[in-house]
């Protein structure tokens, strides 16, 4: 299949009209939301600059956000800059909704990486900065919050660069004034390339000043640094520099542009969001430097998908359910024009909707670039392209990551159980990164998520928008139960009630098996003593006994053969020979000596390397059984801890896990075997369980 077609999208130079898409991302409360509330307010999108902190804000409308102050989900917004459009996807820092960073990455032109001026907190970009290197995103680094910045910009930029693989480049240096307490304030920036100085102000565009002298040898210095990394990627500047010829500014826009373009450099940008210092310089930054939605398409080597003669073609990327629109379908047009009420690839396409906060604009056509939500198009998923072929998958869409916390979830009114699953099918379609599992033998309806909190805004959601209350439980261990020695035993069911008797007679004999090979009926009766047709029944009775031994759980790995009994020829019956089996099994198994056995999983667990001898503590402390640790493939400066676990200890062992890694560690399991469990804790689950299938 060709590539999109190039030509059929506008744009490629500033101030074309065309449709560009910044992802806002970075850490958790690092001030994404304030800075898009900046942006639209710089850009003249709303007259009036609200606060995350206040509830005032256009990002975090939703009720979930606002009532934990964080994102919880994408806020889009569009605006109109100097005659190009752009549309903003701020994403919840949170590492429990990081699936939606994820998707807003997949299908942006830049991402703007934003983070808090503290050296010892980068660690907590790793996840994130991973995920746009691997995917080759252009992005800019912007160090936010700067008004409150205690460590030197120096320092926080060798900081970043430890976390970074591509090259990072500086774009400015702070203006710093004393303190009467003896600590200084940033009160504006020199930029490096035009070497103009700017003060900053509440509010508003910055003033531009008089370079300080007292800011000139740091400001050299930085230029010289970011020259000379320039240089690395320009032969005609490296020669400029060693002949000490003083390069062109246009010459270091231009490699600016191209290194940054091929992902070769990060520039590095400073300011305070909240009160719009260094926002329209990252505009301008974004204005020149941000590739086009054609140039995005061949990184991402996006097919075309029927996209001859302007047919368009779309991605989903996520997907919202509202209470009015019904299912809305987030998605970026790659090429060609869509128009309300044609048909694409054999969809209608029905209201077309341009997103801002909460608000949808109802509109006509989307050209190609920009971001839509389609209203009603039931098959287009996240991860989905439509385009004249039909729905196809998007080849790289990212993975939901692996759940890591479960819960137990059941409806507080029974007869919400329809309900209940109706709402959770939409959850899990808005966000992959949810799953929900009915496991029988527990009889629980498990919800698994990124945390906590990701499965608390679930439960909310549930509540708010599907009027469903719902009570969550931490789930419960799938134990079971063998037999450490074997038994015979005889048993006889006889009743005599009026006319027809019941009758059945049987000998078996019990013994233990291995370790995985759960229950093996064999059957040894010879002559006929048992008719052939009643011994299924037999076996069956024993199936039926089995799923609940002595100890409350389904009983595995042991053998039962049937080797003698006796029948009446009138009394005898299917029913008869099941109940003489369940006596046998109820009198033999307490002599068994039963004993509980336990899932042990195999864990491996991630985090940055300086944290791995508290990982293997952690696991220690939870009964895990250490097998080794080595480097995380793919990820510079993080081991993998492998363990066998047992399973009760896992279901909130991320919380403990992100403790001991600034939030950012990981784990995946997968079944490894049943164990043995004796002692107080079996004592303990024995008891439980009892009380549990009393109540
Ligand atoms: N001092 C200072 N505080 C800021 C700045 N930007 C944001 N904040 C504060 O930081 C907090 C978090 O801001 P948000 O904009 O909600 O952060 P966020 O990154 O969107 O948060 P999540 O979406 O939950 O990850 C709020 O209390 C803001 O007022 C800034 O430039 N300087
Ligand atoms: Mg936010």
């Amino acid at each position: 299949m060709a590539n999109i077609k190039t030509e059929t999208i506008t744009g490629g130079r500033p101030g074309s009209g065309a449709h560009r898409v910044v992802a806002l991302c970075g850490p958790y409360l690092s001030g994404k939301t304030s800075l898009l509330e900046s942006i639209l307010y710089a850009t003249g999108a709303i007259g009036r600059r609200g606060s995350t902190r206040a509830g005032t804000s256009i990002g975090d409308a939703a009720a979930e956000s606002r009532k934990r102050g964080m994102g919880t989900e994408i806020n889009v917004a569009s605006v109109d800059y100097l005659g190009d459009q752009w549309t903003f996807l701020d994403v919840p820092g949170s590492i429990e909704f990081q699936h939606d960073a994820f998707a807003a990455l997949a299908v942006c032109d830049v991402a703007v990486v934003v983070c808090e001026p503290s050296p010892e907190r980068v660690v907590a970009l790793a996840p994130l900065l991973k995920c746009i290197e691997d995917r080759h995103i252009p992005h800019i680094v912007f160090v936010n919050k700067i008004d409150s910045a205690e460590a030197r910009v120096r320092d926080m930029l060798a900081a970043l660069q430890s976390v970074s693989t591509r090259k990072l480049v500086l774009r400015q240096v702070p203006i710093r004034r004393p303190l009467p307490d003896g600590s200084e304030e940033t009160v504006g920036y020199v930029d490096l390339v035009s070497e103009r100085a700017y003060r900053y102000k509440s509010s508003g565009a910055s003033d531009l000043i008089e370079m300080p002298a007292e800011v000139l040898p740091r400001e050299s210095e930085a230029r010289r640094e970011l020259l000379e990394t320039l240089s690395e990627f320009d032969d005609t500047l490296l020669e400029q520099l060693i002949e000490d010829v003083a390069p062109e500014k246009s010459l270091i826009y231009r490699d600016l542009h191209d290194e940054f373009g091929a992902d070769q450099i990060v520039p590095v940008l400073l300011g305070a969001g909240d009160r719009e210092n260094g926002v329209r310089r990252l505009l301008k930054a974004l204005r020149h430097d941000t590739p086009f939605a054609a140039e995005t398409a061949k990184r991402r080597s996006l097919v075309a998908n029927g996209a001859a003669n302007g047919t368009a073609v779309v991605e989903c990327f996520k997907v919202l359910h509202q209470s009015h629109a019904g299912k809305l379908s987030l998605c970026r047009v790659w090429s060609g024009t869509l128009t309300e009420g044609q048909s694409l690839g054999g969809h209608r396409i029905g209201t077309m909707l341009r997103p801002f906060g909460q608000r949808l604009d109802k509109i006509a056509e989307a050209r190609s670039g920009e971001i839509v939500a389609l209203a009603k198009v039931e098959a287009l998923s996240a991860g989905q392209m439509l385009g004249g072929s039909g729905i196809l998958p998007s080849a790289d869409f990212p993975i939901a990551p692996p759940a890591v916390f479960v819960l137990a979830l059941a409806a507080k009114n029974r007869n919400d159980e329809v309900k209940l699953s109706g709402a959770l099918h939409k959850i899990v379609e808005e966000d992959p990164s949810l799953t929900f599992e009915a496991r029988g033998e527990t009889h629980e309806l498990l919800i698994k998520g990124q945390g906590e909190m990701h499965l608390k805004v679930a439960v909310d959601k549930l509540g708010g928008r599907y009027n469903v209350a719902v009570e969550t439980a931490g789930p419960r261990v799938a134990y079971r139960e063998t037999i450490l020695a074997g038994a015979q035993q005889h048993a006889r069911y006889k009743r005599q009630t009026g006319g027809h008797g019941q009758f059945a007679d049987i000998k078996v004999e019990i013994r233990p098996l291995p370790r995985g090979a759960g229950f093996r009926f064999v059957d040894k009766i010879v002559g006929g003593v048992v008719p052939r047709n009643f011994i299924p029944a037999v076996e069956e009775g024993l199936i039926d006994y089995l799923k609940e031994g002595p100890l409350g759980q389904p009983v595995v790995d042991l053998e039962v053969t049937l080797v003698d009994g006796q029948y009446h020829a009138v009394d005898s019956s299917e029913m008869s020979f099941k109940m003489a089996a369940r006596i046998a099994m109820s009198e033999a198994m307490p002599k068994c000596r039963p004993v509980l056995l336990e899932p042990i999983l195999k864990v491996t667990v991630a985090g940055p390397s300086e944290s791995t001898p508290r990982l293997q503590r952690l696991i220690s402390g939870r009964r895990g059984q250490l097998l080794g640790y080595d480097t995380r493939p793919g990820w510079n400066g993080w081991d993998e801890v492998s363990a066998l676990m047992p399973e009760a200890e896992i279901a909130d062992m991320i919380v403990e896990i992100r403790s001991v890694t600034q939030g950012v560690g990981t784990f995946r399991t997968e079944f490894d075997h049943l164990q043995e469990l004796a002692g107080r804790t079996a004592e303990r689950i024995v008891e439980e369980t009892r009380k549990h299938q009393a109540a």
